[in-house]
């Protein structure tokens, strides 16, 4: 997805604070969101497709998983000051469609995975100051400091636009 950021988010206005305490409550709800656009889909109804190259509803769940687990590399490498860091991008595609990644097996263990890699994440942002959203790297495709506001911003929004994608999966709904 084309990444947009609202530079507020790193200042420490009480608006801002204000901002910053409703992203991370928007990340905090990643997980329920996800569970809520599942919920009571059948395992034909996950694996449904909407349209030749577009994803499955199971397949949308991997990514979710492995789309957190780079996340919480790089808020890690961000919040470690790690220096000249530049993040690893990674194919989304390529990952859903290789064969030894599994995308069509049972969803438990990615939705274990994404719970708890949020989680652990979320203690990590409960503790930001201000000054720790502007730590940053650079990102091979995008045209602005990668930093911890912009990561937050991104990552918050990320299972809410699949859940929408989710619910676009159901018969009917497209
Ligand atoms: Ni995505």
């Amino acid at each position: 997805m084309t990444a947009t950021a609202e530079p507020s988010v790193t200042s420490s206005t009480p608006e801002a604070a204000v901002a910053l305490t409703e992203l991370i409550d928007r990340f905090a709800s990643g997980p329920a969101v996800l569970d809520a656009a599942l919920a009571g889909m059948t395992d034909a109804e996950l694996d449904r497709r909407p349209a030749p190259g577009e994803w499955t509803a199971r397949e949308i769940v991997h990514h979710l998983a492995d789309a957190e687990a780079n996340a919480f590399v790089r808020l890690r490498q961000l919040l470690s000051r790690a220096p000249g860091y530049t993040v690893q991008v990674w194919d989304q595609d390529a990952w859903a469609a290789a064969p030894a990644l599994a995308y069509d097996r049972p969803l438990e263990s990615s939705l274990t995975l994404f719970g708890a890699l949020r989680a652990s994440s979320l203690e990590l942002l409960q503790r930001l100051t201000p000054s720790d959203l502007e730590l940053a790297g650079s990102h091979p495709e995008i045209d602005q400091p990668y930093s911890v506001g912009l990561w937050l911003r991104l990552v918050s929004d990320h299972p809410y636009d699949h859940a929408d994608q989710i619910r676009r999966t159901r018969p009917g709904a497209a």
